[in-house]
């Protein structure tokens, strides 16, 4: 997989690109780890008046309020920003028309590939769930004809971005439904950069359940050396599938099973690359049903440098390794790889890691269920009863799995089985990678720097017993569960009618 902005036919205009469109463009600086300064005084730019907008104006909904973005040409990738990655996705290709960046979505039914034996029919643009990401620049018109292929209504809204009210896509509220076989038009002028989402709004629990949702990023314009050298784009979903069934189960409100990342469960997500020194990237938005997703990264103090709200300025940003998204907003991290290795990147809530049939089991842990299993073999061949020692080592058997399902933890990793699946995807750092490099491989540390087991000598040097024996065990009392103090003594009746006062001595 390339980058999937490859794929982005720019159609341009003759007459947009001119000598000031361009410096315009230049002047509009954006802000990000790596240009915070930038961020707090952005030029403003003389709003003049420029052909490029005026055919269009006609019919198009007059814009909140004129200003600096008004007179821009269309930001190009390359010139005035780098296009992100989609690891398991694409970005949406668009045309130019009269200096207007026009772009089709198509709210359909979609056979969607969870991971390698795991379909569902859910709902989505463009054939892909979830639909692909919309790219664009501070100070783009953007025109985006939505046509409606389901046979429900629907509308879109576009999260975040900051737009007249009558483009903002709440059924009932800001328009009328798109009717099954209508396609509708929105247009609008994107004065602000960063990473906002687009969704279903109409019958949102269904239509966002069923994966109607999008990332909509927009960049600032800016030098080539002001932007990071990797930029991802990560959206996060949760779905109710049961095993063996075809359709995500949008009612549920709790029971979600198939927790994803760009619609991917782990092994199927794609990693995440960078070579030593590069400045990355991660954009993570949410539109799960009902979860906040704390998502960590291994081997790395990131800083959080955006909310789909906007920047955030210097002042206001501190380090993490963990970064709560929550439902219905977007995070931008950003780090340097400094740290070559494979690490891994998930969601924190530990049911986010495990897919389908890990949940609600009966805890069988330290059942010896050997003479169990013998006997419900002979009714059900092959029934094993799962998770006496715990989870692990349902990849690595290859236990058979019911139709339509995932085994319920990770893959085979390079040493050994991986125990997570689902919300879960590795970040692989490399003192030397090409661009294009999807997967590298797995990562070969350095002499001394695996671990591995304890050598007799390495145990005998250091006086510890390998069988556990005289490891420290916890001083005494440390551990002893604390009690309340006894209560305070009764006091007589005249105490508290006494008068503060005179409180000590008075009533001799
Ligand atoms: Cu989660």
């Amino acid at each position: 997989m390339g980058t999937p902005n490859d794929r982005v036919t720019v159609r341009l205009a003759p007459n947009i690109l001119t000598r000031r469109g361009l410096l315009q463009a230049g002047a509009v600086a954006g802000g990000s780890l790596f240009l915070a300064r930038r961020a707090a005084a952005q030029p403003v730019i003389d709003p003049q008046p420029d052909a490029a907008h005026t055919a269009h104006d006609q019919h198009a909904t007059p814009a909140p309020a004129a200003g600096p973005h008004d007179n821009l040409t269309p930001g190009e990738a390359g010139t005035h920003y780098t296009p992100v990655i989609v690891p398991n996705g694409w970005t949406l290709p668009y045309t130019v028309v009269d200096g207007v960046k026009v772009f089709h979505l198509v709210a359909e039914e979609v056979e969607h590939e969870f991971a390698e034996g795991l379909k569902a029919t859910c709902w989505g643009y463009n054939g892909s769930v979830h639909g692909p990401v919309i790219e664009a620049c501070e100070g783009d018109r953007i025109r985006i004809f939505m046509t409606n292929r389901l046979k429900a209504l629907t509308t879109t809204h576009w999260h975040g971005v900051l737009l007249p009210s009558g483009m903002d896509g709440v059924g009932g509220l800001s328009q009328r439904a798109i009717k099954p076989g209508e396609t509708f038009m929105y247009e609008f002028t994107l004065r602000q950069h960063g990473t906002c989402m687009y969704h279903a709004h109409h019958d949102e629990m269904t239509q966002i359940g069923l994966g109607m949702t999008g990332l909509f990023v927009i960049h600032p314009r800016t030098k080539a050396s002001e932007r990071p050298d990797r930029d991802y784009a990560l959206m996060l979903h949760e779905w109710a599938l049961a095993v063996g069934e075809s359709r995500p189960n949008p009612n549920v409100m709790l029971d979600f099973n198939v927790l994803t990342i760009n619609g991917k469960v782990f092994p199927a997500t794609a990693p995440l690359v960078a070579q030593v020194g590069e400045r990355v990237r991660i954009r993570i938005g949410n539109l799960s049903p009902m979860d906040h997703h704390p998502i960590h990264l291994h081997g790395y103090s990131f800083t959080v440098t955006e909310t789909d709200g906007g920047v955030i300025p210097e002042s206001g940003r501190w380090p993490e390794t963990t970064v709560l998204v929550p439902v219905g907003s977007t995070r931008t991290v950003e780090l340097v790889a400094n740290n070559p290795g494979d690490w891994a990147m998930h969601c924190h809530m530990t049911h986010h890691v495990m897919t389908q049939m890990g949940h609600g089991l009966p805890n069988t842990i330290g059942v010896d269920a050997r003479g169990l299993d013998t006997q419900v073999r002979k009714l059900l061949p092959g029934y094993m009863t799962m998770g006496q020692e715990g989870m692990a080592g349902m990849t690595e058997m290859g236990m058979a799995v019911p139709a339509n399902s995932t085994p319920m933890v990770g893959g085979i990793g390079p040493y050994d089985e991986i125990t997570m699946g689902g919300m879960f995807t590795i970040f692989k750092v490399r003192e030397s990678l090409a661009r294009d490099v999807v997967d590298p491989g797995w990562y070969a540390p350095p002499e001394g720097t695996l671990a591995l087991p304890a050598t007799d000598e390495a145990l005998r040097t250091a006086g510890v017993e390998g069988d556990g024996s005289g490891a420290p065990m916890p001083p005494e009392g440390a551990l002893r569960p604390h009690t309340l103090p006894p209560p305070l003594p009764e006091r007589s009746t005249t105490d508290t009618h006494s008068d503060p006062k005179s409180h000590s001595g008075a009533h001799q």
